[in-house]
């Protein structure tokens, strides 16, 4: 089910300086960029490789306020990693299969979320600290009507 990593979120205080940052760094292009304003970030997302099942991304995360998820993330903890995103062919179906472990899931239906895809979280407290987040890319078999 949990067939490759979509991406990993990183916090920052500043998206313009981080994506000038990682982009030299690692060599990286960026190919998005977006506002969501349901989860109170703008973001971007820069590429990593292209696989079987889709590509997979660093994705740069700026709080729009101090009361969002990682708004709230940075005055705690500061910038880093954020969250791990797993890509999977049906979210529907990936949150079942985690809440019938006995994960809490964070979203009762997917949401809407970069590049036309659609997401869910599940809480890093029942997965060893780590805030986990289900993509379904949006070319993925679920999405293909
Ligand atoms: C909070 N905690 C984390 C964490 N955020 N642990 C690991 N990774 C994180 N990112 C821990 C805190 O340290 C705390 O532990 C406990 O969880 C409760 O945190 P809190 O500070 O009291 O905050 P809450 O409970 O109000 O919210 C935390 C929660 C929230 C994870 C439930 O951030 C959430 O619903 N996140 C899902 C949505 C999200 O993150 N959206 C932004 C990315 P202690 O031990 O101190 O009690 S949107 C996105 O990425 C989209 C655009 C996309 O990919 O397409």
């Amino acid at each position: 089910m949990f067939m490759r990593i979509d991406h990993i979120g990183i916090a920052c205080h500043d998206l313009e300086a981080k994506i000038a940052l990682f982009s030299d760094t690692f060599e990286l292009t960026v190919v998005a960029r977006e506002v969501n304003e349901e989860q109170g970030v703008r973001e971007a997302m820069l590429h990593i490789a292209d696989g079987e099942g889709g590509s997979s991304y660093i994705q740069l995360l700026e709080p729009l306020s101090p009361d969002t998820p990682v708004g709230k993330f940075l005055a705690k903890r500061g910038e880093g990693v954020h969250h791990v995103a797993f890509g999977v062919p049906d979210v529907a179906e990936a949150m079942e299969r985690l809440a019938g472990k006995g994960v809490r899931l964070l979203d009762e239906r997917p949401r809407h979320g970069s590049m036309g895809s659609e997401i869910a979280f599940a809480h890093p407290k029942d997965v060893g600290g780590m805030l986990t987040e289900l993509v379904q890319a949006a070319g993925a078999p679920a999405n293909v009507k």
